[in-house]
């Protein structure tokens, strides 16, 4: 035990833990907000490979990391072994004690960290004190996935708001639903279930007024398993318009909902959508009289949100990607046409601007029965 020395694990095998780390951490996306989701593996080699001691997620609301968590389960057995850890072990007294005075204390002579923490108070911070106790410590192993699982996180701690995910369902006319309070369902049950799980790995899902009183949405997640995964439902209404009697609000003691409304909005609807269970928090109006979109976005970040997925509709959708506000999209496209009735996608703008975004690069491209998944992220 605790060979403690060079090439102890090979480039593979640092890989392969590293994504054992990774998928413990993707365990918990969506609900360890306002902290990042991170996993943490303790392994010590053996005469047969890698044996793993310790395995565990950032737990739910985000304490206790996920580092001590790990090292309990490995006890004494953590002494000489190696952590492969998806973020930067923290070095600040928070709620918790420094999670890089943890690993130093429970022996471990080897750190793996995929990325450095962006977080002000840690900043390079864990991984110099560990080495000044005499830890071995590598960056950058499996940062690629990394970044992108804290992408909520680092756009939080470095630009004061959520990181972004536009959705949208377009049919093959480039509509995104019908004109008056009318659903559509433009894609099939295999695109469905993509996004409820887009949902789960939410923290929060924003629509604006205008789809709720068109479509009446529920914006939860039902998918067997993870029924208790829905994030917060968030209704940009300026106007405080949404109907007390609407799906959203007589689920909102089960699932929180927060109407983002503007400072002047009356306070009489306020009353009785609090009176009815719902939040209401007041953002400025830009020049044009709409909510001002990054003040709200400064907001939800203030309020700990890291991962936002909008879900719509057109006018929200063309606001954001005008205020260059957006950092993901997915385009679930429907081999069908609408017709006559259907609501231009992007409200006027070009389908470009939501299919091939300057900036963007596609990172997957998926067929989800007869309809096709498109996602792209800002480079
Ligand atoms: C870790 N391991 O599992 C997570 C970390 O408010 P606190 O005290 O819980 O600290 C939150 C910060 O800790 C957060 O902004 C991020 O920098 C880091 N999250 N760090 O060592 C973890 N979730
Ligand atoms: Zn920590």
């Amino acid at each position: 035990v605790g060979l403690g020395r060079a090439g102890v694990f090979s480039p593979e095998e640092d890989e392969a833990l590293m994504a054992e780390a990774l998928a413990v951490g993707q365990l918990g996306l969506g609900r360890t907000w306002p902290n990042p989701s991170v996993g943490a593996v303790v392994v010590r080699p053996t005469s047969a490979g890698p044996q793993i001691l310790g395995r565990a997620g950032t737990a739910p609301a985000g304490r206790p990391h996920a580092e001590p968590l790990a090292l309990a389960q490995a006890g004494d057995a953590a002494r000489g072994a190696t952590l492969y850890v998806t973020l930067e072990p923290c070095s600040h007294f928070g709620r918790t004690p420094p999670c890089a005075d943890a690993v130093i204390a429970a022996g471990i002579t080897r750190v793996v960290a995929a990325v450095e923490d962006p977080d002000p108070r840690v900043r390079g911070r864990g991984v110099a004190r560990m080495r000044a106790a005499g830890l071995w410590v590598t960056v950058g192993v499996g940062a690629e996935r990394a970044l992108e699982d804290h992408a909520g996180h680092i756009s939080r701690v470095t630009r004061g708001r959520p990181h972004v995910l536009l959705k949208m369902a377009v049919s093959a006319d480039g509509k995104a639903g019908l004109e008056g309070p009318r659903p559509a369902a433009i894609t099939g049950e295999e695109a469905r279930a993509r996004v409820h799980l887009m949902r789960a790995h939410a923290d929060a899902i924003m629509v604006g007024i205008g789809t709720v009183l068109a479509d009446d949405p529920q914006l939860t997640v039902r998918l067997p398993g993870m029924e208790g995964r829905s994030p917060v439902r968030i209704v940009l209404d300026g106007d405080l318009r949404l109907p007390t009697t609407c799906g959203l609000v007589r689920t909102a003691e089960q699932v929180p909902v927060w109407a983002i409304a503007a400072e002047d909005a009356p306070a009489e609807r306020e009353k009785a959508l609090v009176d009815a269970g719902v939040q209401v928090l007041r953002a400025p109006r830009a020049a044009s009289g709409r909510l001002d979109l990054p003040a709200v976005m400064k907001l939800l970040g203030l309020l700990g949100v890291t991962r936002l997925m909008v879900e719509g509709g057109p006018q929200v959708a063309a606001a954001l990607l005008d205020e260059g506000l957006v950092d993901e999209v997915a385009v679930l496209r429907s081999p069908d046409a609408l017709g006559a009735g259907g609501l231009d996608a992007l409200a006027g703008r070009p389908l470009a601007r939501l299919t091939e975004p300057v900036g963007f690069a596609v990172v997957e491209r998926t067929e989800l029965g007869r309809d096709s998944l498109m996602r792209l992220r800002r480079l």
